[in-house]
């Protein structure tokens, strides 16, 4: 089975009208022949693009259906912009609004009952890493995600790979420490059930540059990137999507 190619863009908290007026214009000028793009701007935004030859997702949803959640978006409404994946577990995210494990889970099994899909992100700091706790830290997020989802949700999922430490800093992981968490992440998967392994896309994402996304993607359990920083600028994203094909 060869898995589809996706590089996300995660814009965060950044972009303008005119800059989403320039990604509409440029990337419809290009054909992405057998991969996935998707570009996840502020939620705002969403409605502003025209999207042809990619896809859109949003940077998080609520858990909750509609009602009384002043500042959150549900998915449903994600999905009236034009979304058609979510971004759940950012680290910033985990950082900033203290999600934990149960809540990214609940996000993911939300975006999935309403039809979007969910772009689950993994990773440890650089104080895991160093304690030398990898692979139980991303051990623990994933048992959270198949505490409530079962195994044909957990196959409708994308998961992304991101150690904290490379996130924003420039300091990429090298293609062998990326490959081996995502070896990693592969096995457990397997573990949750055999199919789920060979199927499931995990994306790579801290630090990808138009120079380092080939080796990354050249990995055997990397099926692409999720690109903060470099996925603001039309140029460099698009070369970063050309070294998934
Ligand atoms: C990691 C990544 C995108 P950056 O957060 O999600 O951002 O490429 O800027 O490290």
């Amino acid at each position: 089975t060869k898995r589809t190619p996706m590089v996300a863009g995660n814009w965060k908290m950044n972009g303008s009208r005119s800059l989403v007026e320039s990604f509409t214009n440029v990337l419809n000028s290009h054909t992405f022949d057998n991969m996935d793009v998707v570009v996840c701007p502020p939620a705002g935004f969403l409605s502003m693009f025209v999207a042809q030859t990619y896809s859109l997702g949003a940077q998080d949803c609520s858990a909750q259906d509609n009602g009384a959640h002043t500042g959150d978006n549900s998915v449903q409404m994600l999905k009236e912009l034009g979304a058609k994946y979510v971004i759940v577990g950012h680290s910033e995210r985990r950082q900033d609004h203290d999600e934990s494990n149960e809540t990214v889970a609940r996000k993911a099994h939300k975006a999935l009952a309403d039809g979007l899909v969910p772009i689950i992100c993994v990773g440890e700091s650089l104080k895991i890493r160093e304690a030398g706790q990898v692979n139980e830290f991303v051990g623990e997020q994933l048992g959270a995600i198949f505490a409530i989802l079962d195994a044909e949700q957990v196959g409708q999922c994308i998961i992304a790979y991101e150690p904290i430490w490379a996130i924003g800093t420039g300091k990429t992981a090298s293609p062998e420490q990326a490959q081996d968490v995502h070896a990693f992440i592969r096995e457990t998967l397997a573990n949750y059930q055999s199919d789920l392994a060979l199927n499931t896309r995990l994306l790579y994402g801290g630090s990808v540059k138009p120079d380092n996304a080939a080796q990354l993607f050249a990995q055997p359990d990397i099926d692409g990137g999720l690109i903060g920083g470099a996925s603001l600028n039309t140029d460099d994203f698009i070369a970063i999507c050309q070294a998934a094909i």
